[in-house]
């Protein structure tokens, strides 16, 4: 965004500051390509013309609903705008018509009663404060006078506020709706109340239903702890959550903290809401339960070499425990575990596993049962929410993951943030569209407008023959790769990416540069991730199970897929999955909702410089104020135009013009080329604005240098 414009000396600025992220101050002496700022009495900073932006003082009390009726469209002038809101408690502002929420941490009950609702109600978008309930009452009109699909995206990172934002959306939409419900509930209330079975069970999976209001979500987190306190503890023989080995893996224990019987209850009343049976939700804990005993199931070396065995009677409580609760045999679960079939071109051999093999074969097995469950309950419940009769009513709303950085990042991380790249192409293209109707309906040329976008990146990871996911595929479908061979690959291929980065220091690491800045993904567990793959023994023996239930998640395979060869991967599936929710998302009328976590500590008031930047730059909110500013993103009207810098050219007004042609008098006069009038408004480059207020503060002020000479030669 470069609209620093013309800085000259007694220019107010913002200057960047490590601690607060940016700093005003001004201008005292400007040479060559380097200006000195006065930030304080005792304070001065010397910084790059190119780092400096000048700060509008002109900026109403209160700040401005709307980003785009900033004078100058810059981080600093958008931060200060944010923060001067929400100290006001308003926390959503516009950026054209994308919706930009403050989390405000705090219950704001009035921004949300009925009598808010009434007043959103039927007014166009714009006229009334920014609010959740303008947008969905905008998504409502359109599908209702246009008969268009609309969806709502609402994206931000975890705690900024998704979850509430997406509630007021389906309040305000079940208000409209005047929805009638059915046995009891709404399509609202039962998707809200289904989120908590999703989040018990939380993955990295896509729930997706064409035809429903709230068609999708995305959702990813860490293995179930459903069991933590539950009255169930003694049937199940669950004892300690904190004994089972794959509760206290990692952190997810913490993470989702579920630790009261409320959420229990909770997960257990939104089962009965989306319709899964008393008999299935038994059937569903069982299965759970099973993993968390199996996880405890431990090898120590069999009798013949490289065999294994179970390692004690705990181990072997455990063994039947799990058998007991998948209703198959024990022993066939224990050779399932410990051996594996060879089948080589001229016979089928058992072959024993070393301990390492079977915990690996275990681990492996309890992956299994845990897809196969979660892919079930997201079937059940698309299921449930499509049969409603109100479900084909046209407005979906995406509650997606944000863009992830964190010190350590896997496979997971690797598919949202291609997620979120792929969510940042559309939105890119959304703005720019967007900017170009606003021309177009002004009549002015926007044809130079170019934009970057992340078709780059996009290319790197999914692009086939020959990008990330393809050379991952490769790499797990040849037996002797590994994710150090799959990073060579990588290396030699991408040499040249300027996405793509090779860390100096590893053999195991590489880096892509996303639109929101780089991210670091360790390789080691790729390979493992993306493969999709159940184990022969491990599906006969489930399919065998007694309990009807665990059965049919493992029906036997249609003949062909059964061959070795076939491997089906995560990855592409999730390209694949990616691919037709942009196509739906294609086929919408789309509205932007980016939530935002003003700070860390999670208290209402406080608003944090540097965090709310990184997340309007990974929410691309600054992208889009760029593309703006690629186009023409200072806009005033005639009137306005010509009340503010009319000053310049006095003469011009005292002419006879109209308007329109005093407007470009002034600019021509001033020598400024590019610009465009439109049909009422004239549409200013970047960095216009600031120049003809930096001609306008020189003027003013000799003005006011000529007024004190005249006084003094009087006094
Ligand atoms: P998330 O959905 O984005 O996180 P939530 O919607 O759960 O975030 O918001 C986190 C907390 O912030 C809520 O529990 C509320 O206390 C508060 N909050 C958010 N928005 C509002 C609001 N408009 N008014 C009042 N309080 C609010 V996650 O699902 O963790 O990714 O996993």
């Amino acid at each position: 965004m470069d609209t620093q414009g013309d800085i000259i000396v007694g220019s107010r600025v913002w200057v960047e500051d490590p601690t607060t992220a940016w700093i005003d101050g001004d201008v005292v002496s400007v040479s060559g390509e380097v200006a000195e700022i006065q930030i304080s009495d005792e304070k001065t900073l010397v910084a790059k013309l190119s780092k400096i932006y000048p700060k509008n003082m002109e900026a109403p009390f209160g700040g401005v609903d709307d980003m785009t009726k900033l004078s100058y469209l810059h981080e600093p002038g958008v931060l200060q705008n944010l923060s001067t809101r929400y100290e006001l408690d308003e926390i959503y502002t516009y950026t054209g018509d994308i919706l930009i929420a403050m989390n405000p941490f705090q219950r704001l009950p009035h921004l949300y009663d009925a009598h808010t609702m009434e007043q959103y109600n039927g007014v166009p978008f714009g006229q009334l404060g920014p609010h959740v309930f303008a947008v969905a009452d905008a998504s409502y009109r359109a599908m209702i006078n246009e008969g268009k699909s609309n969806s709502v995206l609402v994206s931000g990172e975890s705690g900024a506020g998704k979850t509430e934002t997406t509630k007021m959306l389906m309040r305000y939409l079940a208000y409209l709706g005047g929805n009638v419900p059915t046995a009891g509930r709404t399509v609202e209330q039962k998707v809200l109340e289904s989120n908590p079975v999703l989040e018990a069970f939380g993955n990295a999976k896509t729930v997706r239903n064409n035809n429903s209001r709230t068609g999708y979500s995305f959702n990813y987190s860490c293995i179930p702890t459903i069991f933590n306190t539950l009255q169930e503890i003694e049937k199940y023989k669950l004892g300690n959550p904190e004994s089972f080995h794959y509760l206290n893996q990692s952190n997810c224990y913490e993470l989702v903290g579920v630790n009261d019987a409320h959420e229990y209850l909770a997960t257990r009343r939104a089962m009965d809401i989306v319709g899964i049976s008393e008999k299935e939700q038994d059937s569903i804990f069982k299965v759970v339960a099973s993993l968390l005993h199996l996880g405890n199931i431990e090898f120590d070396k069999g009798e013949d070499t490289d065999s294994s065995a179970l390692k004690d009677d705990t181990s072997n409580f455990h063994l039947r425990m799990t058998a007991e609760l998948l209703m198959c045999d024990p022993q066939a679960l224990e050779d399932a575990l410990c051996k594996r079939m060879m089948i080589t071109p001229e016979e089928v051999i058992k072959r024993s596993l070393d301990p390492i093999g079977a915990t690996v074969s275990r681990d492996g097995l309890a992956k299994t049962i845990y897809s196969h469950l979660f892919d079930w309950l997201v079937t059940k419940i698309n299921k449930s929410i499509g049969q409603d009769p109100y479900s084909n009513s046209l407005i979906g709303v995406l509650d997606i993951y944000g863009f992830e950085s964190f010190e350590t990042n896997s496979f997971e991380q690797f598919c949202i943030n291609f997620t979120n790249e792929k969510l940042q192409q559309h939105f890119n293209q959304y703005v720019f569209k967007m900017e170009q109707e606003e021309y177009v309906k002004e009549e002015i040329d926007w044809s130079y407008i170019e934009f970057v976008d992340n078709q780059d990146v996009l290319d790197l990871i999914e692009k086939k023959p020959g990008g990330i996911i393809a050379l991952l595929d490769e790499a797990c479908m040849f037996p002797k790769s590994t994710h150090e061979t799959f990073c060579q690959k990588l290396y030699q291929t991408f040499k040249a990416h300027k996405r793509f980065i090779k860390p100096k220091l590893s053999s195991t690491n590489f880096t892509i540069a996303h639109f929101a800045g780089e991210v670091l993904y360790q390789a080691d567990q790729f390979l493992d991730k993306n493969k999709d793959y159940v184990v022969p023994e491990h599906r006969a023996l489930l399919g065998a199970s007694k309990c009807s239930f665990v059965a049919e998640l493992f029906p036997p395979l249609p003949e062909e897929s059964t061959k070795p060869s076939k491997f089906s991967s995560i990855a592409s599936r999730f390209k694949l999955q990616l691919q037709q929710l942009m196509e739906t998302l294609n086929s919408t009328d789309p509205h932007y909702i980016r939530c935002v976590k003003p700070n860390t500590s999670l208290k209402p008031g406080i608003f944090e410089n540097v965090n709310v930047m990184q997340q309007l730059r990974s929410g691309g909110v600054l992208e889009a104020i760029r593309i703006s500013c690629a186009g023409y993103p200072s806009r005033r009207t005639f009137n306005d135009f010509l009340k503010r810098f009319g000053v310049l050219a006095p003469e011009v007004l005292q002419g006879k013009y109209d308007e329109r042609t005093a407007c470009t008098k002034i600019l021509e006069k001033k020598g400024l080329a590019g610009f465009q009038i439109g049909n009422s408004q004239v549409f200013l480059r970047a960095g216009q604005l600031a120049e003809l207020d930096a001609w306008r503060t020189v003027l003013l002020s000799n003005k006011a240098r000529v007024i004190q000479q005249t006084m003094r030669t009087h006094m």
